[in-house]
Parts: structure tokens; C-alpha cells; sequence
């Protein structure tokens, strides 16, 4: 049992899990069999990162952003028992729009999927005369019907919050340039329908800490738990060779989310391991999902690695909560509505 409550969860007594190891330091701890998905996971497909994971009835079904051996990434639907073996569906996913029609864009990548009152989104990275975000919806995992793309470009790691707020729909999301952004802060905006947003407000940038010292960028689905808005992002630092992503945390406030309630100052996970280390692109741990049982507070983490593996991670909501408040870091612009 947990201090700290996981709020409107499900009980996913089949979450998987490893227990903490003896002595590990940090609040974030690795599957000892990890990467869970290899290289050249299924024909036509080099490469399986950056993917997204939730519970469906007593199985699994993920999004998986799969960069094919042309180099273009795709999003595939898979399922599981465990939530680590998984089988793929063999083609991609049949994204159509309003009228039935086939709308799957040039290039789609790092997916967020996520269950919403009774519906199933997916939102991602997409072309649109420039990067930017794509959302569709669907309620069966057979029919995934395209909705208005939010923003205009350029805009990426767009992340939903799992229920309305104050009525309104709530989408994290990073504006960013055509190319790799060497800056980026985190915003929030709304919407009624999941068509029209506004109300924009800036949630939090990056620090004088150097692992976040470049951008910000949304993770993991909000956890809602009894002390605010639970979520894991990626923060980056450049160095003489190249970028390094890592994990951090934050909490934010329950019913207005613009404000940062605490920050971790430090990562929570940062390239260690080899196939984090090593790989298409070396040094990038990506938080994209996680899986959470509300009775013991138990959380999994999907997180891409090296743009070429996928890795699992456990925590569970004390440990996490705990060490963001005692690390906390947060500024009075992070703590702040985030309007101008
Ligand atoms: C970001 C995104 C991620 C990727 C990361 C590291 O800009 O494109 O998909 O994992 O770069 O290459």
C-alpha cells in the first residue's frame, strides 16, 4: 500500500515488475532483461523505440513507433500478455479521415496513446508542411479516424491529460523548429471538443541544471495521484558530441496544470546502460509511457532507447513522488500560471 494515492486508476495486478535492487540509488530501476524490444523486430522494420503502452482488458496493446529499413517511421499497433513479448500487427496502422479515407501522413513518430472517458487517442509526430502534431481516435483498435491536427507547425511530444480538467480537454505539447531544436520549453493548452485549442500557458522550461540545461519535452501520460499531476519527461543537454537525454520529474497542480508544484532538480534516469548508450542515436533515454496499479502504487515505465530499443523501468508512485519533493528545484516561472 502507498502514501501516495494513485487517483482514478485501474488495479493492473498483471503490471509487469521487478522489485527495487539492493542498494540502486536512484528512484528509477531498470528491467534486468532489458531491451525488452531488439533490433530488427519484425520484417521490413530496423528499428522499435519511442512507444506507448496501456492496459487493455487483461492484455496489452502498445503503439510503436517502427523506423522500416527505408528509414521512414511508421506507427504499428501490438499486443501482449506480460506487457514485454509482443506481437505486431503486420501492417501499419490504417489511419483514415472523417470520410473514410486513407490519411496516413509521409512520416509518423513517437506515439502516445491514451484512454480518455470511453475512447482510445493516439497523438504523434507527424508532416504538416513541417513537424508538427496528429491526433486520431478510436474505440475498438480497428477504425482510427484522424481528427483536425491541434497546432500548426512546428510542434512535437505532444502529450493528453487522461480526463478533462475543468471540462476541458488538456494537451502538453513543445513548439520546436524543422530540425533537431536546440531549445524547447513544455506548454499547456485546452479544448472543448479536441478540435479547437487555446488557452494557452507555458508549464515549464529548462533550468541551470545541465542535464535540462537545452530543452524540455513531454513524456509519459499525466498519473494523477493525491498530491497533483505526476509527469515524466525527457531533458536535454548538448555536449561536444551530440545531445543527451535523460528522464525527469515533476508534479503538477491538479486542476490548474500550468503550475509546477515541485520539479526534481535532478534526472531520474539518465544513459547508462549500453543499449542506451549505444545505438542509431547513442545517449537517449525517451519516456513515453507508463503502466500503473493503483492498489500498490506500482509504476512501469516504456522508454525508448538509443532511437533502436525499447527498455522497461520500474518505480512505484511513493519512491518517485518522495524524491521529486526532495530534490525539488521548481522556479517561481515554473510555479507560476505561465501567462504573459
Ligand atoms: C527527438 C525526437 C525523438 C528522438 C530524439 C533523439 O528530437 O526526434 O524521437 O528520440 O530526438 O534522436
Amino acid at each position: 500500500m502507498s502514501n501516495v494515492k494513485i487517483l482514478n486508476g485501474t488495479n493492473l495486478p498483471n503490471i509487469p515488475w521487478q522489485d527495487r535492487p539492493e542498494g540502486h540509488l536512484l528512484p528509477i530501476w531498470r528491467y534486468t532483461e532489458n531491451p525488452i524490444i531488439k533490433r530488427n523486430p519484425m520484417p521490413g522494420i530496423a528499428r522499435i523505440f519511442n512507444s506507448s503502452v496501456i492496459p487493455y482488458g487483461d492484455k496489452f496493446v502498445g503503439v510503436f513507433r517502427a523506423e522500416a529499413t527505408h528509414g521512414v517511421p511508421f506507427l504499428y499497433l501490438g499486443w501482449s500478455d506480460d506487457g514485454i513479448n509482443w506481437e505486431y500487427e503486420k501492417d501499419m496502422i490504417p489511419f483514415i479521415d472523417e470520410n473514410g479515407n486513407s490519411a496516413i501522413p509521409y512520416y509518423m513518430y513517437d506515439p502516445r496513446l491514451i484512454k480518455i472517458e470511453d475512447a482510445y487517442y493516439i497523438i504523434w509526430c507527424q508532416d504538416f508542411y513541417g513537424a508538427a502534431l496528429g491526433i486520431a481516435k478510436t474505440t475498438d483498435f480497428k477504425t482510427f479516424v484522424r481528427l483536425e491536427n491541434p497546432f500548426i507547425p512546428f510542434n512535437r511530444n505532444g502529450v493528453l491529460f487522461p480526463r478533462k480538467i475543468g471540462g476541458m480537454y488538456k494537451l502538453l505539447s513543445r513548439p520546436s523548429d524543422s530540425g533537431h531544436t536546440p531549445f524547447g520549453d513544455i506548454f499547456i493548452s485546452e479544448s472543448p471538443d479536441m478540435i479547437y485549442w487555446g488557452k494557452h500557458r507555458h508549464v515549464m522550461g529548462t533550468t541551470g541544471n545541465w542535464w535540462e540545461g537545452m530543452k524540455v519535452g513531454g513524456g509519459a501520460n499525466p498519473i494523477e495521484t493525491s498530491e497533483g499531476w505526476l509527469i515524466l519527461y525527457h531533458g536535454v543537454v548538448n555536449t561536444c558530441n551530440g545531445y543527451v537525454y535523460s528522464i525527469g520529474g515533476a508534479i503538477l497542480d491538479i486542476n490548474e496544470p500550468s503550475k509546477v508544484l515541485y520539479r526534481s532538480k535532478r534526472y531520474l534516469l539518465t544513459p547508462e546502460k549500453w543499449y542506451e548508450e549505444m545505438g542509431f542515436v547513442p545517449n537517449v533515454t525517451f519516456p513515453c509511457s507508463t503502466l500503473q496499479d493503483a492498489e500498490t502504487g506500482r509504476i512501469a515505465l516504456y522508454y525508448g532507447c538509443a532511437d533502436s530499443y525499447v527498455g522497461l523501468a520500474f518505480t512505484d508512485v511513493d519512491t518517485l513522488v518522495n524524491y521529486i519533493k526532495e530534490n525539488d528545484g521548481a522556479s517561481w516561472e515554473d510555479q507560476h500560471e505561465g501567462r504573459r
